[in-house]
């Protein structure tokens, strides 16, 4: 299944299950991945329900988000489309390119996020307004 909102589509990570006694999960540069990766994030300590994260876009920044433990929903939004991802497997993440308005939400017990990313943490790359945001694509289209 594919996604349809813009800069946006699953990764699949290649997986080995070599001996019985667990599985590899491998995101490399250049294979899975489609940029440089500059940072790596998780997000831990999330409350089952109540939390909600994200609520932005990124100007330039690209990333590659996973659920590595538990689920949560992910909310992408171009200006035009929206569509809701339930991540629910270390081997499956969802590609963000730049310009898309992403949220995070329904966090189950013990999820963890993980997140490869472009860049350094720059909080100028931010869209934290979504009118802001729709302005901004409005002007870059
Ligand atoms: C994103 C989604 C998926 C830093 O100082 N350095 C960092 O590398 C990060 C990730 C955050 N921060 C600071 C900036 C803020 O003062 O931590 C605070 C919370 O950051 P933010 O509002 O970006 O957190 P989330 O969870 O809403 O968003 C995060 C990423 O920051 C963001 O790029 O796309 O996860």
């Amino acid at each position: 299944m594919e996604l349809f909102t813009k800069n946006c589509r699953y990764i699949d990570l290649q997986q080995i299950y070599d001996k019985g006694d667990g599985i590899i999960n491998i995101a490399e540069e250049s294979n899975q991945i489609p940029f440089n990766i500059k940072r790596v994030y998780s997000i831990t300590g999330l409350k089952k329900n109540s939390d909600s994260r994200g609520h932005h876009a990124h100007k330039e920044l690209q990333q590659v988000i996973f659920c590595i433990n538990g689920s949560f929903k992910l909310i992408v939004n171009d200006g035009l489309n929206e569509e809701e991802v339930i991540l629910n497997t270390p081997q499956k993440g969802v590609y963000l390119g730049e310009e898309l308005w992403h949220a995070m939400s329904d966090f189950s017990a013990n999820c963890i996020i993980l997140v490869l990313a472009s860049d350094l943490y720059k909080e100028a790359d931010y869209i934290r307004d979504f009118n802001e945001f729709k302005t901004y694509i409005k002007k870059i289209d």
